[in-house]
């Protein structure tokens, strides 16, 4: 991608996990395609502002305590914990501001009052609804068709056959409490704030009103980072919300999407338990490019254990080829684009010719940790 920050500060917002269930090899992915960015970012000298939400109130998560007899909040309490434990594992570099969308319940209700007060939003039934006919550049992030659109809408928690709206593709900006569900004040009444806003308000207030990247995988093109921008853009009066949006492919398995609905996980936590190295996951996942979906197979796994393997005993020897080369191999392959792939590549071959520098397993080992973030 060829997102230069504009000043020396990069800006960059990145769509959180719903802490319901464990941190899978999707989300894994996602997270390491969005480190090396910020890896990039870090490496060309630029200031790294980075937030990623958590949405750690929303339907499923509340469907997940009510069948599991639990509380909603110790759900999200101990799946984010177990996110961030794995998140250290793998060595992903934190972001500057972590916010949980129930921590941010004042912002978000004053980014709802804001589009009210821009005459772009209206009530059904005492909910507060966003209209997509106040954003002059609706589509532009998804360049969808309409049908499309609806399609994706109902299938990712849009309600377009509610009654009463204007648009089908209105989306929710505050729930009003329904039974049994938790509740937070605001000028529009005791309820919860919609999706897409959330990320909006969290976003706006620490980034300002236009984001180097809004990134995310690729299921949140629409409706969540469309909406998300067409609220932000109301609201500031900026186009676009994001320089670049960039979404990362889906990991599957057996032919289906990774995903908590479907239950055809692989835990990250379960892997590291079970033996297998964090650096070992980082090199399987960092193989394949970000953009592409991909197939997770044991032999997906085996490749980045060899790849780990090798790399240690290329580092372990006493002499090696031109490692600045070898640097700038890398810095060439991952500046273009985030092509990890040929970045890897690169070790690869320097680890596989002879040589008789003497600096260079030291500067491969440095670059490796600082680039690709594996300690070898
Ligand atoms: N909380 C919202 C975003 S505000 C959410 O989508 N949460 S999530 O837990 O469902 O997903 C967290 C991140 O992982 C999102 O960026 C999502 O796009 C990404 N993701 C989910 N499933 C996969 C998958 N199978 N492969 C790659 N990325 C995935
Ligand atoms: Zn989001």
């Amino acid at each position: 991608m060829a997102v230069e920050p504009r000043d020396g500060t990069a800006r960059l917002y990145v769509c959180g996990i719903t802490p319901y269930d464990a941190t899978h090899l999707g989300h894994a992915s996602t997270y390491l395609a969005f480190d090396t960015l910020v890896r990039v970012w870090r490496d060309q000298g630029h200031e790294v502002r980075y937030v990623q939400n958590v949405t750690d109130i929303d339907d499923p998560l509340l469907e997940r305590a009510v069948r599991d007899g639990v509380r909603w909040q110790d759900v999200a309490e101990r799946e984010t914990a177990l996110f961030r434990d794995d998140m250290t594992a793998l060595r992903v570099l934190p972001p500057t501001w972590y916010v949980g969308a129930v921590e941010a319940m004042e912002e978000i209700s004053q980014l709802v009052q804001r589009l009210l007060d821009a005459g772009a939003a209206y009530t059904v039934d005492g909910d507060v609804y966003f209209s997509v006919a106040a954003a002059e550049n609706f589509g532009s992030v998804s360049h969808l068709d309409a049908q499309t659109m609806l399609a994706l809408s109902a299938e990712r928690g849009g309600d377009p056959d509610r009654p009463g709206k204007k648009d089908p593709l209105d989306c929710l900006l505050w729930m009003q409490q329904r039974d049994g569900e938790p509740g937070w004040p605001s000028p529009f009444g005791v309820g919860r704030p919609g999706w897409h806003v959330e990320c909006t308000a969290m976003a706006l207030n620490r980034l300002g009103d236009q984001l180097d990247v809004q990134g995310g995988g690729s299921d949140l093109v629409f409706p969540h980072h469309e909406l998300s921008a067409a609220e932000a853009e109301v609201a500031t009066g900026v186009h676009p919300f994001a320089r670049a949006y960039v979404h990362a492919g889906m990991v599957g398995l057996d032919g289906e999407k990774m995903s908590k609905s479907l239950g055809n996980l692989v835990f990250v936590s379960k892997l590291v338990a079970s033996g297998t190295e964090p650096g070992a996951l980082r090199l399987a996942l960092l193989g394949s490019h970000y953009r592409t979906d991909r197939e997770w197979t044991p032999a997906v796994l085996a490749r980045g254990e060899a790849r780990l393997a090798a790399w240690r005993e290329g580092v372990a020897r006493g002499s090696g080829p031109d490692g600045a080369a070898a640097l700038s191999a890398v810095r060439q392959a991952l500046y273009d684009d985030l092509d990890t792939p040929a970045a890897l590549a690169a070790v690869d071959a320097w680890c596989d010719a002879e040589g008789t520098d003497p600096q260079a397993p030291a500067l491969v080992r440095d670059f490796v940790d600082a680039l690709v973030g594996v300690a070898l």
